[in-house]
């Protein structure tokens, strides 16, 4: 496939709620959007980068230089998916500039044959049940009152942000009202170190499906030892960078739980290799969320339907996030999302609005 060009379009999108985590508030999403145009079709990908370093090290200004500078200029005047990862592997890191490029050229290569995002990656059904991730808050009143809202809608799992100083209570309040049925699993960003363990034990008592990221980044040995001083399951995000963490991570005994995001891990492609090992293991996957405008979700949407998906991702709805989204909106119906089944990601940016969040737009040739 011949690339003739590639668009990197910045777009401002106010979230309908602050969302706070353990390491700062997000009010507003500022993405960066790739659009690659070939002489057959064009593809989209969404760069889940913040604005800042501070889920990783990756931020989204940086995303912008490291492909214009480096990663564009890498790319064969032929490409598919596969030969664009291939040309970017000696690059070091950059990971989620990464997966926006190829993700833009897979979704090309597949518009261009008419094949869906899912049928390329071997989905398996057609919807996928929907998980909410509720933020840090003021007060658990407050708290509870997001819960109730969510539940409402129909979400059929809830993940609590937590932090030092907001963990037992507001787990504790959220179990005691919404009773034992809930699924209910707790995301602390790296908050905590192995000093914290007797803490987190005392999290035990609330039958969580599993604790996300509680320890650094790197502390993949810390996250072994914790494993065998807590009875919740210990689920991985922020510490999986590629299939060989994942897999050092299972061999560890790290986590028995990955959050999947293919922006965090450089893309489609590495995400369908940590599938299939995971399932080899009996690794347990769901898929996570940043914070995407609907053509980073389709996308995530499509993945979250391998059957080693078994757990309900942070797939929310359009609307959780956002007043107006730039495509079509993701509506839930019974707790589920549709998988998109047109070709490429099955979405497209809705002109006008794209244009009317767009503050800078840059076109790359080669
Ligand atoms: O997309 O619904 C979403 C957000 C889910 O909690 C979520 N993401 O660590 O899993 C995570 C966070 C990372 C982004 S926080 C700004
Ligand atoms: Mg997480």
């Amino acid at each position: 496939m011949k690339i003739t060009g590639i668009e990197l379009r910045r777009i401002a999108m106010p979230l309908v709620a602050p969302f706070r985590t353990s390491f700062g508030t997000e009010t507003a999403r500022d993405v960066l959007l790739v659009r690659v145009v070939t002489p057959e079709a064009e593809g989209w990908g969404e760069c889940v980068a913040m604005s800042a370093p501070l889920y990783s090290s990756e931020y989204a200004d940086g995303a912008a230089e490291a492909m214009r500078r480096f990663l564009i200029p890498a790319l064969p005047a032929h490409a598919d998916a596969q030969a664009t990862g291939r040309a970017l592997a000696p690059f070091k890191g950059h990971r989620m500039a990464k997966a926006a490029l190829e993700t833009a050229v897979l979704d090309a290569q597949l518009r261009a044959r008419g094949e869906s995002l899912a049928s390329f990656l071997g989905a398996t059904g057609d919807r996928v049940p929907c998980g909410v991730s509720v933020g840090i808050m003021n007060s658990i009143p407050e708290l509870l009152d997001a819960v109730e809202g969510y539940l409402s809608e129909g979400y059929i799992r809830i993940k609590l942000k937590i932090e030092p100083g907001w963990d037992l209570e507001p787990v504790r309040a959220v179990r005691e009202r919404f009773g034992p049925e809930l699924l209910l699993q707790v995301d602390a960003n790296a908050a905590y170190t192995l000093a914290d363990a007797p803490r987190l034990a005392k999290l035990d008592a609330f039958d969580l499906l599993l604790i996300e990221q509680p320890l650094a980044n790197d502390d993949m040995v810390q996250h072994a030892a914790l494993a065998r001083r807590i009875s919740t399951p210990i689920c991985l995000d922020e510490s999986i960078e590629s299939a060989e963490h994942a897999a050092a991570a299972i061999t560890l005994g790290a986590c028995s739980i990955i959050n999947v995001k293919p922006g965090r891990i450089g893309g489609y492609l590495e995400a369908r290799r940590i599938h299939d090992l995971a399932r080899a293991h009996g690794v347990a996957l769901w898929c996570g969320g940043m914070l995407e405008t609907g053509i980073g979700r389709a996308a995530n949407v499509a993945l979250a339907a391998l059957p080693g998906f078994t757990l309900p991702g942070d797939t929310s709805a359009s609307r959780r996030y956002f007043a107006t989204d730039i495509t079509p909106p993701f509506e839930l119906r019974d707790g589920h999302l549709d998988v998109p089944t047109g070709p490429g990601i099955g979405v497209d940016p809705v002109q006008d609005i794209l244009d009317e969040v767009t503050t800078s737009t840059e076109w790359i040739t080669r």
